[in-house]
């Protein structure tokens, strides 16, 4: 009987520890990561960077914003998500370039079979210095190349335009992940690329707007929009740990 008190007292204090563990709104104090949700970083490279003088420079992504991504990216490692990156990796002779079609001006959009391509200044070529990820490439788990076949664009990080997968599902799979944070560049093509196709493959989503630079503001406007209204997919204005917990 005397040992009864404390036994009590140790057994509510335990559950109250297990409840607050649980519960995902009274977890202020756990900093630690929800375990199923990751983190794609998107095609952040010199060649989609005003700071490195890119082929494709996106508007507004100076040095300062790779920065911003990069202590984001760091800071949610630290949080303990895993981190995924994408990395456009063409060949030269790659069917986006303008380049590769005679007569044709970089920007102009054309149809191949029947789908619609936009045709850009050749970037991100394989092994070349303004392919590389600017993000410490330490920080990701696992990074996915794309656009690899010269037949076909690749804005998604999860497939082709002819269908071909990459390994994200694959890797995504194997950590256990159902749930992605994404951000990157750009907002208009590849972040929206890849945020759709990860809803198509049954994950929660969510794009954080601050840490996504968009190639036009109407396309831009546009691809938030329906990322939001279509598919789903939460918008986040900025980084905030909180808020990415309880997603
Ligand atoms: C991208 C155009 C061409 C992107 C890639 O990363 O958004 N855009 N290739
Ligand atoms: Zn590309």
């Amino acid at each position: 009987m005397k040992n009864i008190v404390p036994l009590i007292t140790i057994s509510l204090f335990l559950l109250s520890g297990c409840a607050g563990l649980t519960d995902k709104k009274t977890s202020k104090f756990r900093a630690t990561a929800d375990d199923k949700t990751g983190i794609i970083v998107v095609d952040v490279q010199g060649d989609f960077t005003t700071w490195k003088d890119g082929s494709l420079a996106v508007p507004q992504t100076s040095k300062r914003f790779v920065t911003k991504v990069e202590d984001a990216t760091r800071l949610l490692k630290t949080s303990g998500y895993m981190i995924f990156g994408t990395q456009d990796w063409h060949p030269s002779n790659h069917i986006s370039f303008y380049s590769n079609h005679s007569g044709k001006k970089a920007f102009e959009q054309i149809k191949i079979l029947g789908r619609s391509q936009v045709l850009w200044p050749e970037h991100c070529i394989k092994g070349t210095e303004n392919a590389r990820i600017l993000v410490d490439n330490n920080l990701f788990m696992a990074i996915v190349k794309k656009g690899q076949d010269p037949r076909y664009d690749s804005y998604s990080g999860f497939n082709d335009d002819g269908g071909q997968k990459t390994a994200m599902l694959e890797i995504l799979k194997r950590n256990n992940i159902e749930k992605l944070i994404i951000y990157g560049i750009a907002t208009d093509y590849c972040v929206k690329a890849t945020a759709i196709d990860a809803v198509k493959e049954g994950f929660k989503v969510a794009v954080i707007k601050e840490l996504c630079k968009g190639v036009a503001p109407d396309t831009t406007k546009k691809a938030l929009n329906e990322m939001s209204n279509m598919y789903g997919i939460t918008l986040f204005d900025k980084l905030d740990l909180q808020s990415i917990f309880e997603f």
